[in-house]
């Protein structure tokens, strides 16, 4: 991670430092103003006035979507008679690619919990789930290490500070499937059920957990909290350097082919160009970059001519793709695009849950046709046929993100590197066109 001390970077939100972690333990926590937000919300603070905070600092879901978190707190009930509502942290991060929320929960845990107080208090819920991926063993252990620390120390549990408010905090930790990163599979396996999607609406604000309101939020997201709280929203909006619209910081990184795979916290809007070459040193063995995925598998390739881009939600969805969770997949000039993306849609295919049938039967197929097409034994029609499948796949035609998603890769690796599907072509004499088949030995 990037050090706390580098003097180019003003106020970290995660105290995340290069080898070792960052303060573990309730003591060291608070020795660097650890929950001093918490003690502000319920000392200073009306719940709305937290609400009120998020939304003027422009927070946005750092999951994947973008989704303005102030917006979305500010659609559950409260009030008095607004009973059982709960906070879930969407902490399932199993996106291909993506580790950021792993070294944040590994190497500040406390800072995660104090987040879910804070949040959990703007919307008055009563409970609190952290979802955290199975595999994540080490994060569990200082999470709940974290959590007992906090409870006995009257920051979590009833009436938390003396005051009225009472939240109880648990780590839930899955059995590792993609799916139930999607909120609504979530909220599901938390409930016991098996993990598919609901449909949407309504939405968990409204009817989630038990069919109660829920808010469930990702780890990067939550984290930000307590810092705007402290320091305020103009301070939060200013991190980004001016580099961009969007506000405060991101948890970038880069895996694949790269020099130095790395994750670090830099300013919203640094392009994928300063991630690449100055962060991760550079593609490894000199190669060139042929194609880089910005942010987990279920995103669109983007060139090397998109690499001064700014890394953020509205830019790079001009630009075609999605910034997803930022951590960017690079692929080299000597990797076949047939190949990554079939190895992407296997994995699509083994997590889809199946529940509705073009997500079901049509990733299995899709592994199929790119199968054969990367053992140049792809048929006339099919590189046709896949196109068909990212419409069949895609928007609209399923319960939830995880098919159109899965498309995202395939439609852009066929818009920049047709030619790649098409050397996979066997020749058909009757239809092929003999510029582009290979003529079987
Ligand atoms: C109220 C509306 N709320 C949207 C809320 C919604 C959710 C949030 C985002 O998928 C993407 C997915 C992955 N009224 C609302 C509303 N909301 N409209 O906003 O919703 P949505 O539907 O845009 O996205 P999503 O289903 O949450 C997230 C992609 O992120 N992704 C994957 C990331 C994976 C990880 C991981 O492993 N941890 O982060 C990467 O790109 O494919 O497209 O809360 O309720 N009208």
């Amino acid at each position: 991670m990037r050090s706390a001390k580098d003097p180019n970077y003003q106020k970290p939100l995660t105290r995340l430092i290069d080898t070792a972690a960052g303060p573990l333990d309730l003591k060291g926590h608070e020795a660097e103003g650890g929950y001093a937000a918490l003690r502000k919300a319920i000392k200073d603070l009306k719940p709305q006035d937290v609400q009120a905070k998020v939304k003027e600092a422009n927070l946005r879901g750092r999951g994947g979507a973008g989704f303005p978190t102030g917006i979305k707190w500010s659609l559950i009930p409260m009030g008095p008679d607004a009973g059982a509502k709960y906070l879930v942290c969407n902490a399932d991060e199993m996106e291909p690619g993506t580790f950021k929320d792993r070294l944040l929960m590994e190497q500040a845990p406390h800072q995660l919990v104090e987040a879910m107080a804070v949040a959990a208090y703007a919307i008055q819920a009563q409970t609190g789930y952290i979802f955290l991926r199975g595999e994540y063993v080490v994060a569990a252990e200082r999470l709940n290490k974290a959590i007992a620390e906090a409870r006995a120390a009257g920051l979590l549990g009833q009436n938390i500070l003396g005051g009225p408010w009472s939240f109880e905090l648990y780590v839930h930790t899955g059995a590792g499937r993609y799916i139930c990163g999607e909120e609504t599979a979530l909220i599901n396996s938390l409930e016991g059920r098996r993990a598919n999607p609901r449909a949407k609406p309504p939405f968990p604000q409204i009817a989630g957990l038990w069919g109660r309101p829920t808010i469930v939020n990702n780890v990067e997201t939550l984290s930000n909290v307590p810092h705007i709280l402290l320091n305020g929203p103009t301070w939060f909006k200013e991190l980004n350097q001016g580099k961009t619209s969007d506000a405060g910081t991101k948890m970038y990184g880069v895996s694949g082919r790269a020099n130095q795979p790395g994750c670090w916290e830099l300013p919203m809007g640094t392009t994928a160009r300063e991630l690449l070459e100055v962060h991760a040193g550079g593609m490894r063995g000199g190669k060139k970059l042929k194609a880089w995925l910005p942010g987990g598998a279920s995103t669109d390739f983007l060139l090397p001519e998109h690499l001064d881009l700014p890394m953020d939600f509205d830019t790079i969805a001009r630009a075609g793709s999605r910034m997803g969770t930022g951590l960017i997949t690079v692929v080299a000039e000597d990797q076949s695009i047939v190949s990554a993306v079939r190895n992407l849609e296997e994995f699509f295919a083994r997590e889809s849950c199946g529940w509705c049938t073009p997500c079901r039967d049509g990733l299995p197929w899709t592994v199929k046709i790119l199968r054969a097409i990367e053992n140049g034994q792809g048929k006339t029609g099919d590189i046709e046929q896949l196109s068909k499948m990212t419409r069949w796949l895609g928007p609209g035609r399923t319960f939830c993100a995880h098919a159109p998603g899965a498309m995202e890769p395939l439609q852009s690796a066929i818009k920049y590197f047709r030619d790649e599907f098409e050397i996979g072509i066997v020749c058909d004499i009757d239809s092929a066109k003999p510029d582009v088949c290979i003529l079987p030995a």
